[in-house]
């Protein structure tokens, strides 16, 4: 291990060789990166239902042009903060790129968020915002609390196209505009703030530059396809992870894009859709997370000849995937690479990817730390650095973790990155000798439902203002197929006859759908150390004891 593992300092190297990237204070934006490359002439981003593309040798011209659009249009310019509250579409790729183009700082949400969601993430950032694109169904809403302009973007391409509610849309895509110049964008220029909630407290917004893009595309998806030769530009991807998360984002929009390969989007999870889709635009390539994992193995029982052959590799990720889940997938698809990759929105995806071929295969391990960077596994309760084969918390550092900080929130950034630029992952975890990494269980808050995260202090907040409940703790429950579920621990007022359904009520209708509560457990009391800090873990332990 001597060479990957130093026992005098306890950092963990990657074990891959490293790649050059440009200096830091080179002029470097991710966009010019991303187009320095060269790409075929085929097809780099087809929507899956309509079959509607756009070309390698159209995408740089319509990057331009709507970049162009959005200045001479709506004064869009650098520094400028937008809103992405948009589902998967092949125009997410372009609108995210023009707003780079130009400088601007992206801010993608989860277009199911509720109003008060997305304005309580937009208060955080404590930045104006001059422009929000969303589906059409959340025109009015947005446009209620502001007088920011909306611009819709069409879910259906066939038919929304036709109509005259997406005209600054259709504007914008076939527009001739007198290009803009751009304006110097440095690597370290904020690109996009992206909401995570970090090891403990609310959301908050994680900072990524240029750079950190740019790290993300060399480190994690560049990278890889240099290993693998079937990753070549041949690869057919299918995105059905959503682009506003990083998983989606750092892969969809700009690694594969870098790398000329073709991205079939789709624009929501649906499993017979899937099959579908995979055998008519020939698919590779497919990154999940556990639920689909368990989705693909489910139907592959069912399928008869050549069904979903063209697929040669899976990788999970965003979820831990218990083995069982594992096993079943490489049962019932022998002929494909099953891979975890590891990451986080702080690391702009950048962390650990599995290398596994038909010979050495660690299907349990999210892999190898990726090139460039460094890792610690360090003894939470006395801060001594572990190695391999222990457990601890894991560190990460290198050119794919956040440098800046989370948005307007100091005290979470020094919780999360200490002076010596070490990210605080607040994921347990271990290496072990051959340097594969393992994630066993997690000592920060969130719950992870479907991939998504889940801030149980942003729930406790909204449940704590219901007027029969005197006090209230969230957290996750173990769920088989969506991984966790958020179950709220309630303490009534006295007197109050508060049902469970009318807490799930209360909830539901102010919070994103995949955020509701699923289950209320009716309390006395909280558990709370002596600083008044929730036991969370008391919780946890209460529920799998009743399962
Ligand atoms: C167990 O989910 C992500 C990023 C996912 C990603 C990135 C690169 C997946 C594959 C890849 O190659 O980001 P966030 O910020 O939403 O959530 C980060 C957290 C981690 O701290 C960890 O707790 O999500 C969890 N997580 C995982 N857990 C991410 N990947 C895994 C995994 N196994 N493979």
């Amino acid at each position: 291990t001597s060479q990957w593992y130093s026992p005098e300092t306890g950092i963990y190297h990657s074990k891959h060789p490293s790649v050059n990237l440009p200096a830091n204070d080179s002029l470097l934006d991710v966009v010019s990166f991303i187009f320095s490359h060269k790409h075929n002439g085929r097809t780099a981003l087809v929507d899956s239902s309509s079959g509607y593309s756009i070309s390698y040798p159209q995408l740089f011209p319509l990057v331009q042009s709507v970049a162009s659009g959005l200045r001479h249009h709506f004064g869009i310019s650098q520094g400028d903060a937008v809103l992405l509250l948009l589902p998967n579409s092949i125009y997410f790729p372009v609108i995210f790129l023009a707003l780079l183009y130009l400088g601007a700082i992206v801010i993608p949400m989860n277009p199911l968020l509720s109003v008060s969601e997305i304005k309580k993430q937009v208060t955080l950032c404590k930045t104006k915002i001059s422009l929000a694109f969303t589906i059409y169904e959340n025109v009015d809403k947005l446009r209620s609390w502001g007088t920011t302009p909306v611009i819709a973007v069409p879910e259906n391409l066939v038919n929304d196209f036709k109509e005259g509610r997406f005209s600054d849309f259709h504007k914008l895509i076939t527009g001739k505009f007198d290009l803009v110049e751009r304006p110097v964008i440095r690597q370290q220029d904020t690109a996009a703030i992206l909401n995570s909630s970090g090891t403990t407290g609310a959301s908050k917004g994680a900072v990524l530059t240029h750079g950190n893009f740019l790290a993300a595309v060399e480190l994690f998806v560049r990278f890889e396809a240099s290993q693998y030769e079937y990753l070549s530009s041949e690869a057919v991807f299918l995105a059905v992870l959503p682009m506003f998360h990083i998983y989606g984002l750092s892969l969809f929009t700009l690694g594969l894009l870098s790398l000329g390969a073709s991205v079939v989007v789709m624009r929501r999870f649906e499993a017979s859709e899937m099959l579908k889709v995979i055998d008519k635009y020939g698919v590779t390539h497919f990154p999940v997370v556990p639920p689909i994992l368990m989705a693909l193995t489910k139907v592959a029982k069912g399928l008869c000849g050549n069904s979903l052959k063209s697929l040669k590799q899976v990788s999970s990720g965003a979820a831990p995937a218990n083995s069982k889940i594992i096993e079943d997938f490489v049962g019932a698809f022998p002929h494909v690479d099953f891979i975890q990759g590891y990451g986080m929105t702080e690391s702009t995806a950048v962390g650990t990817r599995g290398f596994n071929t038909k010979k050495f295969s660690k299907y349990f391990s999210v892999g190898l730390l990726a090139p460039n960077m460094q890792a610690k596994v360090v003894d939470w309760v006395n801060g001594c650095f572990l190695p391999p084969g222990s457990t601890g918390e894991l560190w990460l550092r290198g050119p794919g973790t956040m440098k800046g900080e989370y948005i307007n929130n100091a005290d979470a950034t020094m919780s999360t990155i200490d002076k010596e630029g070490w990210l605080h992952t607040g994921d347990i975890a271990y290496f072990d000798e051959d340097g594969y990494l393992y994630i066993v269980d997690r000592l920060k808050e969130v719950i992870k439902y479907n991939g998504y995260q889940i801030s149980p202090a942003d729930l406790e907040t909204v449940l704590i203002c219901h007027p029969e409940i005197l006090d209230v703790a969230v957290t996750g429950a173990m769920d088989k197929v969506l991984g966790e579920i958020p179950v709220a621990f309630v303490v009534r007022r006295d007197g109050s006859t508060l049902t469970e359904a009318a807490v799930i009520d209360y909830i539901a209708q102010r919070v994103a759908p995949y955020k509701k509560v699923r289950r209320v457990v009716f309390t006395k009391s909280i558990p709370k150390s002596a600083a008044g800090k929730v036991l969370r873990r008391e919780l946890r332990k209460f529920l799998t004891s009743k399962l």
